[in-house]
């Protein structure tokens, strides 16, 4: 046997393939006695020679499932590289092109205005993304939505430049990046569908948003078709651009899974790995392609690494004393961004130079040589044959793991740099080089402005690049929207919450009841997405399991423990619920694919998200955000909300404030309503506009699970209940001392009987108002202000609220089973002001009636906070205040709830 032999002749050595292969304790026996044997009859540099024979080999080989790290190096061999199709040359000098007009543009910004933007992030990845345009992504055409591309967020002027040279932005819009407000317009910062609507579709700037959102488009796309309401020729990739420090975040890591359970080959995460975050290396003492890799594997996704460039090929393939691989697999990161802010002597005397082998294979590259061996992210080659592998990968999802330099071609201005991500400025010398590294043909002269460079429209660049959109079906990123309406229901579909109940229901019971009933439409029944975080069982939701089926794409391969009875769980392959298991942030990130279909899919469906309260906003309140970016539809409901209502459950889970989290969001309408058919006129009024009007809107509507009686609907209210306020049951004719209490959700009870206290004991007759929603009132008051501030000599508007109340007289009372904050919002539109009770604090575990006693919102503190009103505005004496609080045994000293 000679040296360098093949695995299996070195097998033969000493053990039989079975002994190989054996278990435990043998194997490793046998396999040291055959190393023992080569060092003997070999020596070490053979034996050296020889394992790495081995290792190239296993490279080659199918990897084994599990969680593993490869080799630092590509993935995919030289020998099973595809021919580049396209043409390198021009292909570089449009992407150079790109480069410029995307750094001139944040530097021209910067100048003129010191707004910011970033040049460092697309600068690395500006081969992930062209590579891409000119061979892989689909644009939407007949029967096929198009690819859907999560675009990573600092990259957008690279997104702005290419659509400069396919003529869909001019030079004022590139002018005025992150000037949205000069005149004209500019172009904003980051991709938002909500300030550029026909350019961008998927927001991704909030780190880990854009992964997380992806998956969740993935499944929701296979969900769409499996129940049978796509038409699409092939079906769309998702890809998702992610920088390196973006794996960070929990929410990029924490749904990967997902994608390998549900088999999603239909989606393409590419990471680029250029080594840094904002601050500094990812990974300075590690290697965080490796770990990527082995966190991918073991979630079962297909990882390609796209390490090296061509330029290594030759050199890897020299390297038969496996010393190469060796020094490559122990620099770490840090190391790495070393090599690339120092010249090639230094890479050749710290990287190649520990070993003197090593030498020998760059002695033939001069230093510069050297400084220019390209890490793979920047190789078109190996670029393409990733993105091909990926495309036709069956099964599973695909990573790629591209590893770059940040700030690539910035030169002495920030590549490699642990400043290269904040870099925004760029001065005559530097631009001089990045020109004569880029080959743009922009004269001395002008250098200094960094004007922006576009082909002429006949020119090869120009040329090539739309013939390659055309020939993938369209510009991307493109957001087009063509509205269908949905024959909605109007409220009268909803008629039996009308006539109210005689049985104590709950707002979350008349919910569930009411999309049963929306589910059994004829036309608009299947375009409803019920959503839940493993939380139906609570809400009373699982009578939907066997109606509808759980949405599941393996059908449902066992026996349900339940089975034999009526409502068991039932999952299918067209179910209809999407059963998230216990994550707020998967269950968002559907609410948010479902909430856009109409605009991603052309089909409109409707997202009924239903939640724990306390973890909506609070937790995932950033994909709110997200949600109104999107321009996303829909209804969340917040159920057991309430401070008091959910009774027992203590301080984690008694929510006071999502209410107040939901009005930030400026798309988000929230409703607290008090009873079910507050509910059934909401959401009627709620289907219409969305899916009729076309209103780019969502809807909060927070729900309890307090019985009381349900009654039936007073004449006349439906347009109060949709604009926020409107008066419930009135006081008792006469009466010398007038009130008002305002109350929502299921607090709206201690109103209604403080109302008949107030009324027996104390003369004092008080209208009860439903205050459905004091974010709309408050809105609608404050664009009245406005426009009387703007209009000082004109006749001033008055708000709704202002209108609704400016005959009323006596004092006004809120009382909300959420911070006092929610309902104060209307406050200084309130005839005399407004005195509010609310849950300020953190909640207890405790019974309801002790709960409500503590925060001071039972019907006897509500008297009595009613009494303290009027006794402000002189209308009644404070000793009967003084007495009420005697006599309704309130404790005067008892600790506030509110700490600081
Ligand atoms: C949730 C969130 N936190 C922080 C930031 C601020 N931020 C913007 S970019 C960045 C670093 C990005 O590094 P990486 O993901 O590696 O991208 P690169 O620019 O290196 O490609 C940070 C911290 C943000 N945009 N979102
Ligand atoms: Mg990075």
């Amino acid at each position: 046997m000679s040296f360098p032999c093949s695995r299996n002749e070195f097998i033969q050595v000493k053990a039989s393939k079975k002994d190989i292969y054996g278990s435990g304790d043998k194997v490793s026996a046998t396999l040291k006695s055959v190393f023992e044997l080569a060092l003997e009859r070999e020596g070490s540099e053979r034996t050296a020679q020889m394992l790495e024979k081995i290792a190239q080999e296993l490279r080659a080989a199918p990897r084994p499932a599990g969680g593993v790290t490869t080799p630092y190096v590509n993935t995919i061999p030289v020998a099973e590289q595809p021919e580049y199709p396209g043409d390198r040359q021009i292909e570089r000098r449009i992407k150079s092109i790109m480069r410029w007009n995307a750094m001139a543009m944040v530097v021209k910004a910067n100048s003129n205005t010191n707004v910011g933007g970033h040049i460092a992030s697309f600068a690395s990845s500006a081969t992930l993304y062209e590579v891409a345009q000119n061979h892989f992504f689909r644009g939407a055409s007949e029967n096929f939505p198009g690819d859907q591309v999560y675009f990573q967020g600092h990259a957008a002027p690279g997104m702005y430049a290419r659509a400069y040279m396919e003529g869909r932005l001019n030079e004022k819009d590139l002018q005025n990046f992150r000037q949205e407000l000069a005149e004209g317009g500019g172009l904003s910062s980051y991709p938002h569908p909500y300030l550029m609507p026909e350019f961008w579709q998927f927001p991704t700037v909030s780190m880990g948003l854009g992964p997380i959102s992806s998956l969740y488009q993935a499944r929701f796309n296979r969900y769409l078709q499996a129940r049978g309401l796509t038409n699409w020729k092939s079906e769309p990739k998702v890809w998702a651009f992610l920088g390196d420090g973006e794996s960070d975040e929990p929410e990029s890591l924490g749904a990967i899974t997902l994608a390998a359970r549900e088999n999603l080959d239909n989606i393409i995460w590419v990471i680029n790995c250029n080594l840094q975050r904002l601050d500094g290396p990812v990974r300075g003492n590690g290697k965080i392609i490796q770990e990527l890799e082995g966190l991918f594997t073991g979630a079962g996704w297909n990882v390609i690494k796209v390490i090296w460039g061509s330029e290594w090929d030759d050199i890897i393939k020299r390297d038969q004393s496996g010393l190469l691989l060796k020094r490559m697999e122990e620099c770490v990161d840090g190391d790495y961004q070393k090599y690339v802010v120092e010249p090639g002597s230094y890479t050749r005397k710290h990287f190649f130079g520990k070993y003197p082998e090593l030498l020998e294979l760059v002695t033939h590259l001069s230093d510069e040589q050297i400084s220019k061996l390209l890490r793979g992210g920047h190789d078109v080659r190996k670029m393409y044959a990733a993105y091909k592998a990926a495309t036709e990968h069956q099964g599973q999802p695909t990573v790629i793991l591209a590893k770059t330099v940040k700030g690539y071609g910035l030169g002495e201005a920030g590549e490699g740099k642990n400043i290269s991500h904040q870099q925004k400025k760029m001065n005559e010398k530097e631009l001089r080089e990045f020109r004569r590294r880029f080959d743009i043909p922009i004269s001395d002269d002008v250098i200094a402005d960094t004007p922006f460079f576009r082909p002429a429209p006949d020119s090869a660049e120009t040329k090539y690049l739309l013939a390659r959109r055309q020939a993938l079906g369209g510009f991307i990123p493109a957001r087009i929207v063509k509205p269908v309406a949905l024959d909605v229901p109007k409220a009268d579909y909803f008629a039996e919450f009308f006539k109210g109940s005689t049985t104590d229901a709950s707002t979350t019971m008349a919910f569930v009841r009411l999309l049963t009933i929306l589910l059994r439409h004829k036309t608009v029944g299947k375009n409803v997405v019920p959503i839940i975080p493993d939380e139906a069982r609570t809400f009373g939701m699982d009578a939907l399991f066997k109606d509808i089926g759980i949405y599941s794409s393996k059908g449902q391969l066992y026996e349900p423990v339940d089975k034999k009875s009526l409502l068991y769980y039932l999952e299918k392959k067209d179910g209809q619920i999407l059963e998230e298991g216990i994550s707020e942030a998967g269950a968002m990130a559907s609410f948010i694919a479902a909430g856009t279909s109409y605009a991603s899919h052309g089909v409109p469906m409707i997202p009924f998200y239903t939640y724990y309260s306390m973890f909506g906003p609070q937790r995932v309140g950033d994909q709110f955000w997200l949600a109104g970016d999107i321009r996303a539809k829909g209804f969340l409901l917040g159920a057991t909300s309430g401070r008091t209502s959910l009774n027992g459950e203590g301080l984690q889970h008694q929510d006071g404030h999502s209410l107040l989290h939901a009005s930030t969001i400026p798309t988000c309408l929230p409703y607290d309503p008090a009873f079910g058919f507050e509910l059934a006129v909401i959401i009627a009024d709620g289907l219409r506009r969305m899916f009729v009007e076309q209103e780019n809107i969502f809807y909060y509507l927070a729900l309890y699970n307090e019985n009381y009686p349900q009654p039936p609907m007073p004449a006349g209210v439906e347009s109060g209940i949709v604009k926020g306020l409107y008066k419930f049951k009135s006081g008792y004719e006469g009466a010398k001392i007038k009130a008002h209490i305002f109350g929502s959700g299921s607090i709206m009870q201690s109103a209604l009987k403080a109302q008949l206290i107030l009324a027996e004991k104390y003369s004092v007759s008080a209208d009860v108002w439903s205050a459905t929603s004091y974010k709309l009132l408050r809105t609608d008051a404050i664009r009245c202000q406005r426009w009387n501030m703007l209009h000082p000599t004109q006749p001033a508007k008055k708000s709704y609220v202002e209108t609704l109340l400016a005959k009323e007289q006596g004092a006004f009372v809120a009382v909300s089973d959420n911070i006092r904050t929610v309902p104060d919002q209307i406050a200084p539109w309130v005839p005399g002001g407004l005195f509010t009770l609310g849950t300020d604090g953190f909640g207890r575990s405790d019974t309801r009636a002790r709960l409500r006693r503590f925060f001071g919102v039972d019907v006897e503190s509500t008297v009595i906070g009613t009494l303290y009103a009027l006794a402000e505005k002189k209308l009644i004496d404070r000793k009967v205040v003084a007495q009420a609080i005697k006599d309704f045994g309130v404790d005067a000293e008892l600790a506030q709830p509110q700490l600081v």
